[in-house]
């Protein structure tokens, strides 16, 4: 199967995953200028991840493409444990990052898709950026004195945030108030899955 990707974008998170569960892939990094023109033809919403499976099948959107590498290994529980329960924990994690959390971030990275003028967008960064300031503290909550973010165990939940901390680390966001995630983010840049998916999108 191939992933493609943009080196330390959302789909960084899939990437450690294909890692973690030591499935054979192929990693095709998207030239930025492509995205909505070449790769249209591939994924129509001209965006990463999208993962081809080696049948033809595309699947994109992060959520699904996490839940498809975690059903090739359900031994390593990257959904949950098998209970139902266990599995919408994981899912509501994994949502509120990649619905409510993720979506913070595009003002910041894109604020003239949004609003036209200087002040507008920067007024829109700041107000951004509170807005994730409140959902860091509820996932620094969330983790507390533990080490994952769901259930003491690893889940596909885990390098999706290790990828949006890294993006507001990247923004210098002031992260000095969620010690736990200080403390997570540390942790997973030691995880040898999280180290060699850096590696192979050239990034320290
Ligand atoms: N809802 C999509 C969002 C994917 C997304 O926002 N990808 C970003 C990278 S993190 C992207 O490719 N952006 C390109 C663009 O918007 O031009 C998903 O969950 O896969």
């Amino acid at each position: 199967m191939k992933l493609y990707c943009l080196p330390g974008a959302c789909s960084l998170a899939d990437h450690i995953v294909l890692q973690w569960i030591g499935a054979p892939h192929q990693i095709e990094v998207v030239p930025r200028d492509q995205l909505h023109g070449e790769f249209l033809k591939v994924n129509p919403a001209g965006a990463v991840p999208a993962l081809l499976l080696d049948d033809g099948t595309l699947v994109t959107q992060n959520i699904a493409i996490l839940d498809y590498l975690a059903q090739l290994k359900p031994e390593a529980k990257l959904f949950g444990d098998g209970t139902a329960v266990s599995r919408a924990q994981v899912l509501r994690w994994t949502a509120f990052l990649n619905a409510d959390v993720h979506k913070n971030f595009s003002p910041l990275f894109s604020a003239p898709r949004f609003v036209d003028g200087e002040d507008a967008q920067a007024n829109l960064k700041t107000k951004a950026i509170e807005r994730l300031q409140t959902q860091f503290a509820i996932l620094n909550t969330q983790i507390g004195s533990g080490t994952w973010l769901v259930d003491d165990r690893r889940s596909v939940a885990d390098p999706y945030l290790y990828v949006l901390l890294r993006w507001a680390r990247g923004m210098k966001m002031d992260l000095s108030a969620h010690a736990n995630l200080n403390r997570f983010f540390d942790h997973m840049g030691s995880d040898a899955g999280v180290k060699a998916a850096l590696t192979a999108e050239n990034l320290s």
